[in-house]
């Protein structure tokens, strides 16, 4: 990651024309929340407050995606992501609070098919079980990532978002997150909250902020959402054979999502193919002749591999990247053993 020194931070002092710019964007701003619902009331009360943010912007400049510079063969090993990431640490705390709320998991995994330890995995990777869920004011941070435009559709949106959070109630002081607006224990989107938040405790709230239930209840939703499939597994360790020939099992795909990612996958082949070319399950449930599968060796022939199947793509789906996935689905695994 580039350091705040970067020459972005160089280009753009916040001065005066800045914040008049910033201000003079959110008049207009003002009109369109109109015409989406927002109550005049809560404009006036929030727009006022806000400024731009050169820390914000700063922050959004150093991703990976924000530099063309960054080389497509630079792929870091998983192993000590996953040390990091799948730790004694984050399994022990995981199995805790697996068995706390086991009641309320079990009820949400028979209604969604999604499994209890896949839905606390994800809140463990996100914030730490609620450990950490980020100091970001939401409104400010996506004003100014509205205003500084690069992704101007995506953020005014949740912008609008946010500010509909507020007309039903939900304070100001409890809209806080990441820098890119992702808020509460399963660090949603404000619209991804507005769509797919849900109650998890009956008492007609979903409080994704401060009550695990709520959040394991939207997560568990997202996850009916992205087309997770009950009963089905995300992946199971598996061994390569040294003679396997890779040409003929490269995929031919391109996805319009993270190609990159999808890109270290296989073609997706039937168990029964698998196996068939000498690759073998190692471990984890028992799994159909004809379930289809990709093959995917995130540290290269000679290491570990997985056969992954359609609900690891599900995971891709609230993160898109492989070493998240994975991390989720071991922690998962791990939390439930
Ligand atoms: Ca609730």
């Amino acid at each position: 990651m580039r350091g705040p020194d970067g020459i972005a931070a160089q280009a753009q002092t916040p001065g005066g024309d800045q914040q008049a710019a910033f201000q003079a964007y959110l008049q207009d701003f003002r009109s369109r929340a109109l015409a989406q619902g927002v109550t005049a009331r809560t404009l006036d009360t929030v727009l006022p407050t806000l400024t731009y943010s050169q820390r914000v912007v700063d922050l959004d400049q150093s991703q990976p995606g924000g530099s063309p510079t960054s080389p497509a063969s630079a792929i870091p090993s998983f192993a000590p992501y996953r040390a990091k990431h799948v730790s004694d640490a984050l399994i022990a705390k995981g199995r805790a609070a697996y068995a706390a709320q086991r009641y309320r998991l079990q009820k949400i995994e028979a209604e969604t098919g999604v499994p209890e330890s896949i839905m606390v995995a994800i809140w463990g990777q996100e914030t730490s079980y609620g450990g950490y869920t980020g100091n970001f004011d939401l409104a400010n941070s996506l004003a100014t990532l509205a205003f500084e435009g690069r992704r101007r559709a995506l953020f005014e949106g949740e912008l609008t978002a946010t500010l509909k959070l507020i007309d039903r109630g939900i304070p100001r002081s409890q809209l806080k997150g990441s820098w890119a607006g992702a808020t509460g224990y399963p660090q949603f989107l404000p619209s991804m909250y507005l769509r797919l938040g849900r109650d998890g405790d009956g008492d007609g709230k979903a409080d994704i902020w401060t009550n695990p239930a709520d959040a394991l209840a939207s997560i568990g939703n997202y996850f009916v959402n992205a087309g997770w499939r009950r009963g089905e597994p995300w992946a199971v360790p598996a061994s390569v054979p040294p003679s396997l020939d890779r040409d003929s099992i490269a995929t031919r795909m391109n996805s319009p999502r993270c190609p990159r990612v999808h890109a270290r996958h296989s073609r997706w082949l039937t168990m029964r193919e698998w196996r068939a070319r000498g690759v073998v399950q190692l471990s984890g449930p028992a799994v159909a002749d004809d379930e289809l599968a990709t093959l995917l060796e995130p540290d290269g022939p000679g290491n570990t591999a997985y056969l992954t199947f359609g609900n690891y793509r599900a995971i891709l789906d609230y993160n898109c990247s492989n070493f998240y996935a994975l991390s989720v689905g071991l922690l998962s695994d791990a939390v439930s053993n």
